[in-house]
This record gives C-alpha cells, sequence and structure tokens, in this order.
C-alpha cells in the first residue's frame, strides 16, 4: 500500500501519515481554527497528511443542501488561506471517496452494539430525543473508523471530545485483524493537541464555540469583518469584576477565562503573562485590545478566504483532485479488504 503513497505524495515507507476531518455543517469559527486547522498546518511539515472535508458526517444531523455545498468549499477556502498545502498533502471532500461508505459497512459488521452505545458524543448529541436521532448519527463513529483506517494513518489528531471515537476506532482494527487472523490495519494513535485550550462559546463559557449553536454571537466567524468581530467581543459575556490576577483567580470565572485562552492563543502569549499585563484592570479595556488581537489573526485569513471563494472552478478542481489522489490509496485498501473477508472484486 505504501508504495501508493510514494508515487502520489512522495511518502517514504517509514513516514508517519495524519487524517483529520472538518465538518461542513456550518461557517468554521476561530474555536476550528485554533482547536484544528493552525494544528494541520504546523503538522504538514512532520507527516504525509489527509485532510478531508467530513460532508458524510454532517448530514447525519439535517443540512441544507445549498448551505451544504457553500460551507464545503468555505471550509476548503480557509484551509488554503490558513497555509494548508494542497500539492502536499491530500485535500479532498469525504463523499467524492465512496471507498469511506463500503469500509465504513464492513465496519459495522465487525463493531458490536455494545461498543456503539457507551460513545458519549451520541448520548450528548442526541439528548432526549434519543429515538428520533438518525442512524448515521448513531454509527458516525464507524464511519469516523473508517475514514482513518482507509488511509493506514499513523496518527490522528482528537481534542478531548474524540478521544474515545479514536479508541473505539482501535478496538474494530484489532478485532478485525484478530477476526481474519491478519495485520489488515494499522492501529491509530492519537495526537494530543497540548497547547489549546477548548475554546468556549462567547455566550456561555459553560459550552463549547460550536458552528451549530443557534446564537451567531456565541462565535468568531474566520470569515467575520473587523466590525463583526468587535461588536462579538463587546457583546460577550462577562461579570463585573475587574480582571484576574492569577490563573487560579482566572479559572473560577468561566467567561473570562476564555477570553484570555483565545487572546493567548491568537497573540501567541503565554496565558499567565496576558493575565499578569491586564490584572486588576477593567474589562472594557481587556476586550478592546483583545478584538484588536483577535483581527490580527483573522482578518488576513478572511480576505484570502473571500476572494478564493470568488472562483468556486478552482476550489472544486482542488477538490477533485484530492480525491483522485485519495482514491488510489482507498480502492486499494478495500480491494485488499475484500479478498481478506472473502469477496471477489472486479
Ligand atoms: N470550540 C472548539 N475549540 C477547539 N477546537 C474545536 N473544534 C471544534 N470546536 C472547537 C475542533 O475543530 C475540528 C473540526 O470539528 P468538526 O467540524 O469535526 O466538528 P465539531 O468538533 O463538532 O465542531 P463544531 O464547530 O462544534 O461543529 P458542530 O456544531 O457542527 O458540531 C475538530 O478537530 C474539533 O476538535
Amino acid at each position: 500500500m505504501l508504495e501508493y503513497y510514494t508515487k502520489y505524495l512522495d511518502y517514504n515507507m517509514s513516514d508517519k501519515v495524519i487524517f483529520s476531518g472538518v465538518q461542513p455543517s456550518g461557517e468554521i469559527h476561530i474555536g476550528n481554527y485554533l482547536g484544528a486547522i493552525t494544528q494541520f498546518v504546523n503538522y504538514q511539515a512532520d507527516y504525509k497528511s489527509i485532510f478531508s472535508i467530513v460532508d458524510l458526517h454532517a448530514i447525519t444531523v439535517w443540512q441544507d443542501p445549498g448551505a451544504l455545498k457553500n460551507s464545503t468549499r468555505e471550509v476548503l477556502a480557509i484551509f488554503l488561506a490558513s497555509g494548508l498545502d494542497e500539492s502536499k498533502n491530500i485535500i479532498f471532500n469525504q463523499s467524492q471517496v465512496p471507498e469511506h461508505t463500503q469500509l465504513a459497512w464492513i465496519l459495522s459488521c465487525t463493531a458490536r452494539v455494545g461498543w456503539l452505545n457507551r460513545m458519549t458524543q451520541f448520548k450528548d448529541k442526541a439528548g432526549k430525543n434519543r429515538e428520533n436521532a438518525s442512524i448515521g448519527l448513531y454509527t458516525y463513529p464507524v464511519l469516523m473508523a473508517a475514514d482513518i483506517l482507509l488511509y493506514s494513518a499513523s496518527h490522528v489528531p482528537v481534542g478531548e471530545d474524540q478521544k474515545q471515537h479514536l479508541e473505539l476506532a482501535r478496538d474494530i482494527a484489532h478485532k478485525f485483524n484478530t477476526d481474519y487472523n491478519e495485520n489488515c490495519f494499522i492501529l491509530p494513535e492519537p495526537l494530543m493537541n497540548k497547547s489549546t485550550t477548548r475554546i468556549m462559546s462567547l455566550r456561555d463559557g459553560s459550552n463549547k464555540m460550536s458552528k451549530s449553536d443557534i446564537s451567531e454571537y456565541s462565535r468568531i466567524l474566520m470569515t467575520d469583518s473587523n466590525d463583526q468581530i468587535s461588536l462579538k467581543i463587546k457583546k460577550a459575556k462577562t461579570d463585573s469584576l475587574k480582571m484576574p490576577d492569577t490563573l487560579k483567580g482566572a479559572e473560577t470565572r468561566l467567561e473570562i477565562n476564555n477570553l484570555l485562552n483565545i487572546y493567548s492563543a491568537c497573540g501567541l502569549i503565554d496565558k499567565e503573562e496576558v493575565i499578569s499585563k491586564y490584572a486588576s484592570r477593567e474589562i472594557s479595556l481587556f476586550k478592546k485590545d483583545l478584538t484588536e488581537v483577535i483581527i490580527k489573526t483573522v482578518e488576513p485569513i478572511s480576505i484570502k478566504t473571500n476572494l478564493l471563494l470568488k472562483d468556486e472552478t478552482y476550489l472544486d478542481k482542488v477538490l477533485r483532485e484530492g480525491a483522485s489522489k485519495a482514491r488510489v490509496i482507498a480502492d486499494k485498501t478495500i480491494r485488499n479488504i475484500y479478498d481478506k473477508i472473502g469477496m471477489i472484486s472486479k
């Protein structure tokens, strides 16, 4: 299999391969950027990377068809504007590579119902209305396992919330290897992102910043104008105290703590340094400076993204070419797996 990587991506046999996905389930926010996309950009140097815009995952909850197409192109444009190189990495949208769903079906015959029943993200997302959730939302982690195993990814960047799904992917790979008495799948390792904390909603510091939050004031979008950023930070929920003067003091105040994390991540400044800079000062002064720090991060990406979005033909070509490269590897995996389980393929 690895000779395919070598041919299409200048891979060496010893290379480490990462797979990661972003759902086109809405507009990309600064949490996605700081928590995932900046990491992808850093990984490019050390890993052969496969980045997928996972539209099949997105439709596990209802997506407006027009909005889904726009979001898919927007995620790609933000990837490119942030510095992901489409010639060095494979970048594509998942639905153009049907092998993802082919492998997901096979793996759903390996995964056990009891394993899926333990997935906390399904419980959180389905909430009280579990009977009415889509089957896709329930089996989402099996599709995620297929995404990873299809490309023999050695590493998967994961936040806290995806750790359980990666463990499941490893369990599925291990059971498949045991059932068929062959090392068909590599067991992927997590790449934990230690530097960036989870970015929380600007309206409620106990919920993560999310594309699907009903309040547009809960998140800073990577395409927001400077005025929109300024307004959202002005409206961001805080308390009426002065700024904290210790890390411990900051951590007891969810919303202020979140704004300090955003400042630290965007400004590339240690959080303790930010705390001492603003210790006991007015929140309004901190918010003013925070707005500037965020604009410095978002504005250049937003300008490039908007330019790229004007050229749909180019964006669709990048996706098509990425999918072609991905399919070379994916097809090889499927043939191998079909053979192992006793299926005759063309
Ligand atoms: N608030 C966040 N802080 C840090 N990292 C985050 N990520 C998402 N939200 C935050 C990281 O972004 C990557 C892409 O996420 P995803 O699109 O696969 O889905 P998600 O994690 O469910 O993201 P959202 O924004 O909350 O979307 P919806 O509302 O559709 O569910 C992941 O690496 C994730 O960790």
